[in-house]
């Protein structure tokens, strides 16, 4: 069958969906072609953070009712050095920023309900989907689904469809760039229907490696190891995983501990990964499909968020007043913002975790940069900005303007 839409997405993780929603609500129309079931969809465990810009989306969207409702607003997270404890409030240190906790499961349930509310064209299990003429003026999409081919003519195609999706593939190799570091260790993730061990986030560095204590709701956690590259799921019984997270997360934390069977149990391998360009022809790049971080930083989600708000300013700027500026500039303009997501993630991990190659003085420079954000509050702040969320664009509190640097210092007068 050939249908046609002004924007064809690809991928109904969060990015496809918000991009959706975001034309919807400016009158833009789009469809949503997803591998995989809906059921599949909203049954991935994934993010739990949320900047306050990725908030502000949701609300344009029109799909924050239920985040207001239930989501837990924090104003700090703690980081424990081999049981000791210090708190990063990041309110004060921000002048009054917080981050929402609120899964990314919920955010997908959210969106999906929303498309169907409204009977928008999200397709499930469309399969073999196939980008053509990105470099041409009319792109179009292939795909079959029940047993049937289609064909889906388009102005434009937004990638969506994450690390493993067909959107970055077909950017010729001569046009693609592309930068990794794959890290030895994964995170071995667990959900379960109890009390978290604290009302905020803990991220800690112990000598056995590192650890998160985060939650979902009050009544549901959310907890991570790290664990040695190849780890097997079935050597990690909930006892062994509960003796582990009280042991790295200290005593006080391990006596606050509710243990319980878990729901949801996993590991997660950890990458950067930065493709550039995030545009090439008529085709879009946004979140996961164009870059990944290490979930460290709970940045992943935030910055296809971020993504999907620049792309979705720039559609709606070329269809409502005929200008293409931002288009041209989307892709310079968000890789500016994941490069620098992309250091704090890498920093933030590098402090924490075990490294299996890193010597006595390795682990003394880790020691002593976390004393040091313990002691100085100019170190707090820097952690605290990045973790609330770079700005999206300039002015916002006066920060820095995307691909800008900060304000030029004037030279210093020779001495
Ligand atoms: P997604 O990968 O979420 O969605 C892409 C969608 O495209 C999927 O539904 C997929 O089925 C579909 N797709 C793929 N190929 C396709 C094709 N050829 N045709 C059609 N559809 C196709 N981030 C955090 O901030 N904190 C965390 O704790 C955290 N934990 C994570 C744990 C895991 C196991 C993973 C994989 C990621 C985690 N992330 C975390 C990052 C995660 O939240 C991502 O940043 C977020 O899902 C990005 O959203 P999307 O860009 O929409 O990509
Ligand atoms: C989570 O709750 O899943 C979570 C929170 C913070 C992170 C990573 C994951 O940095």
């Amino acid at each position: 069958m050939r249908q046609r839409t002004q924007v064809a997405i690809i991928g109904a993780g969060p990015a496809g969906l918000l991009l959706s929603q975001l034309l919807h609500v400016a009158g833009i129309d789009s469809m949503v072609l997803e591998r995989r079931s809906q059921g599949h969809v909203e049954s991935r465990i994934r993010a739990g953070v949320l900047e306050q810009g990725t908030v502000g989306l949701l609300e344009q969207a029109g799909i924050a009712a239920r985040l207001h409702r239930e989501g837990l607003p924090h104003q700090g997270f703690r980081i424990a050095l081999n049981g000791e404890h210090f708190r990063i409030d990041m309110h004060r240190l921000t002048g009054g920023k917080s981050v929402m906790v609120y899964g990314q499961t919920e955010i997908t349930r959210d969106l999906i309900q929303a498309h169907q509310v409204r009977g928008a064209p999200l397709l499930f299990e469309a399969e073999q989907v196939a980008l053509h003429d990105l470099d041409g003026s009319r792109p179009f999409v292939t795909y079959r689904r029940d047993d049937a081919s289609h064909r889906l003519d388009c102005d434009y195609i937004a990638g969506c469809d994450g690390y493993h999706g067909a959107s970055r593939a077909s950017i010729p190799p001569s046009v693609l760039r592309s930068f990794e570091r794959i890290y030895p260790f994964g995170w071995l993730g667990i959900l379960a229907d109890v009390p978290p061990c604290d009302h905020e986030l803990i991220y800690s560095n112990h000598a056995n490696g590192f650890a998160l204590a985060s939650m979902r709701s009050p009544t549901r956690s959310r907890y991570y190891v790290q664990v040695p590259l190849g780890e097997d799921l079935k050597d990690w019984p909930d006892t062994r995983l509960w003796d582990e997270l009280a042991l790295r997360l200290g005593r006080g934390a391990a006596n606050r501990m509710v243990r319980g069977p878990s729901i949801e149990k996993s590991i997660a391998p950890l990458r950067s990964f930065v493709a550039e360009p995030m545009r090439h022809g008529r085709l879009f790049l946004a979140g996961d499909a164009a870059h990944i971080v290490p979930p460290t930083g709970a940045k992943g989600l935030n910055l296809a968020a971020s993504d999907v708000g620049l792309l979705a300013e720039a559609l709606v700027s070329h269809y409502h007043d005929g200008a293409d500026h931002l288009l041209e500039t989307y892709s310079a303009r968000a890789l500016a913002r994941v490069w620098k997501a992309e250091r704090f993630s890498w920093w933030f991990t590098g402090l924490t975790h075990r490294f299996p190659d890193m010597d006595d003085f390795g682990r003394r420079m880790q020691r002593a940069e976390l004393r040091y954000i313990f002691e100085s509050p100019a170190a707090q702040r820097v952690l605290a900005e990045n973790y609330v969320g770079l700005p999206l664009h300039s002015g916002d509190d006066g920060a820095w303007a995307i691909g800008e640097g900060p304000p030029t210092v004037p030279p210093m007068a020779a001495s």
